[in-house]
């Protein structure tokens, strides 16, 4: 099978499978979840598209790109706040924290999210990088400055800190906007723990957007199965080894418990 690495090259994988689905889960089996707005949408969380969609709200590239932007700050930041706002009231769901117990518990879990909302986290997940960056982080938009990027979880920003105190320039919020590139360190990070999964879960995404739905291609054509958790079938869906369709607040728990053979309770 022939699937792009994030090294751009096209690789050719055998498309063996590797394990043979189902087996047991134990403190072993090297697991790596790829979670997108769906795992929060119980949370209260909008997801992006489909019914209710974020998306459906707004000219994805007059507010989600660079250039959208920064050609009408103001407006952006409207939106972001607002984002912030409804996401600073949201709380982990049992999706969330059944991830965060299977890594306390020893599990060797680690997370790729598309989520910016930091409900992983607040759950107690530790093993886990935001491939699209986070809404409680501004950076400077001056690709060029020096300034870091910086935790900031105050809703909303003060005006005066929507500006860079170094060069001056408009602050935005730390998330990869669409036509960005991601970034390389952590894009390396979430291939090489795909290659070296024994199992790979997709988790509440349409598996619409790149290179982040790739790592289930790159999983299956590595042989490594997949299994899907969600309400519907997706894109992804063909890849899968196993679709476990249902609210992901509830299938998770249910199908962890299931697969360890009771030792994980949640
Ligand atoms: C890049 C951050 C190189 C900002 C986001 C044509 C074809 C293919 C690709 C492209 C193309 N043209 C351009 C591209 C590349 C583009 C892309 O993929 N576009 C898509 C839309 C066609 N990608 C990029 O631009 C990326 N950069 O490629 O750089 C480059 C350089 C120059 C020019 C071109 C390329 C950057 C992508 C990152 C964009 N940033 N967000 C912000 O959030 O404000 S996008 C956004 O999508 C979020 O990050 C989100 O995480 C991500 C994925 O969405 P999902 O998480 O999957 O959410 P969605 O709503 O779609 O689905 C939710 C799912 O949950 C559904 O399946 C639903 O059924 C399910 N669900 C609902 N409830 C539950 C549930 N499941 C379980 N339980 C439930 N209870």
């Amino acid at each position: 099978m022939n699937v792009w690495g994030t090294d751009g090259l096209a690789h050719f994988y055998n498309t063996e499978p590797m394990n043979d689905w189902p087996f047991k889960i134990t403190k072993n089996t090297r697991i790596t979840a790829l979670c997108g707005a769906g795992i929060s949408a119980e949370s209260g969380v909008p997801t992006y598209r489909g019914s209710g969609g974020l998306w459906n709200e707004i000219e994805v590239q007059e507010i989600a790109t660079s250039t959208g932007f920064l050609s009408n700050p103001e407006r952006g930041w409207e939106f972001y706040h607002e984002r912030r706002k409804n996401m600073g009231m949201c709380k982990p769901n049992p999706g969330h924290e059944a991830l965060a117990k299977l890594e306390q518990d020893g599990y060797d879990i680690f997370i790729v999210t598309q989520n910016i909302d930091g409900l992983q986290q607040r759950a107690g997940s530790t093993k886990l990088i935001e491939i699209h960056g986070s809404l409680w982080k501004i950076k400077c938009s001056n690709a060029r400055c020096k300034k870091e990027s910086q935790r900031n979880t105050d809703v909303p920003i003060a005006k005066e800190n929507l500006k860079c105190d170094i060069c001056g320039s408009w602050m935005r919020p730390d998330v990869v906007f669409f036509q960005e590139m991601l970034n390389p360190s952590l894009m390396i990070e979430a291939e090489t723990r795909t290659r070296e999964s024994d199992l790979f879960f997709v988790i509440g995404t349409s598996g619409t957007v790149y290179p982040a739905a790739g790592f289930a291609q790159i999983a299956k054509a590595l042989g490594v199965p997949v299994i899907e958790f969600n309400i519907e079938e997706t894109l992804l869906s063909d890849f899968n080894d196993e679709t476990v369709l249902g609210p992901s607040g509830e299938t998770l728990p249910k199908f962890l418990e299931k697969h360890t053979g009771g030792e994980f309770k949640f």
